[in-house]
């Protein structure tokens, strides 16, 4: 399996704008374990050229999800410094880009391999409501296996922070309200717990993956614990917005 050349197909995909086929039609054999190690060689390439990473994502945490992607398991991606939007987000070279609603959570200190609930908590400074935008560097935004979709990064393209990063101490992620809207309207509706029962159970979740690599939650990281809803297809003009009750709300302008 050349981990290299496909991460660096991928990455010429990304870069230029430009669908693929799904690697798993050239290389069925690929392998979760190998679809990660694209992954990391992807970020290595946007290493190279000047990016920083900044945490990671869950993906596939909850069941809507699941469903519209028809696939099984969490998996997660990595975030990097040029992945962050502000205000507002451009349309420009991206293929097929869709929005969810998420949590995310900071974390100063890095979090032991395996984390438990408590670890988790203990490590957070801080958490609030995000959005990430979707892309995939597959034709029509499909690619049918896990290993297809985590080669890709987890279909990372984008992603709004907090404006404000809360206190979780005492607070019961599960029940918080979110609402995601477009142009005014809601869309989507979920409570926390659509996230793996709990958000901060994605953050665990995450930290078990990472240790069947033999890894761990770097300092420093932000952590999104993975979509509440289904994505929805982003366009020119719209603006979304996720209202997350007491934790806040996040917005961002959709430009050509
Ligand atoms: C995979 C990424 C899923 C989430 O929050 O569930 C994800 C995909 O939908 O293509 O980011
Ligand atoms: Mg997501």
């Amino acid at each position: 399996m050349d981990i290299e050349r496909l991460a660096g197909h991928l990455d010429d995909a990304r870069r230029h704008g430009r669908e693929v086929e799904r690697l798993t039609l050239e290389a069925p054999e690929l392998d979760l374990p190998q679809a990660y190690r694209v992954m990391d060689a992807g970020i290595a390439l946007r290493i190279a050229h000047g990016e920083r990473v900044i945490g990671l994502k869950m993906g596939l945490t909850s069941e809507a999800k699941r469903k519209q992607m028809s696939l099984g398991a969490p998996i997660y991606g990595v975030l990097t410094d040029a992945m962050v939007v502000r205000g507002t987000f451009h349309l420009g070279g991206t293929l097929h880009p869709k929005i969810e609603p998420e949590i995310a959570f900071r974390f100063g200190r890095g979090l032991p391999r395996a984390a438990d609930r408590s670890g988790v908590l203990a490590a957070c400074t801080g958490v609030g409501p995000a959005l990430e935008i979707l892309d995939s560097r597959y034709r029509d935004f499909k690619y049918f296996s896990l290993p297809d979709v985590v080669a890709d990064n987890a279909s990372s393209s984008h992603v709004v922070l907090p404006e404000r990063w809360l206190d979780v101490e005492g607070r019961d992620l599960s029940r918080v309200e979110l609402v995601m809207s477009i142009d005014g309207t809601p869309r989507q509706r979920a409570t926390g717990a659509a996230i793996s029962g709990d958000p901060v159970l994605s953050v665990v979740q995450l930290c078990a993956l990472l240790e069947e690599r033999g890894q761990s939650l770097p300092p420093g990281s932000v952590v999104l614990a993975g979509a509440a809803t289904v994505a929805e297809p982003l366009a020119a003009g719209m603006k979304v917005e996720l209202d997350a009750g007491w934790l806040g709300s996040v917005s961002v302008r959709v430009e050509p």
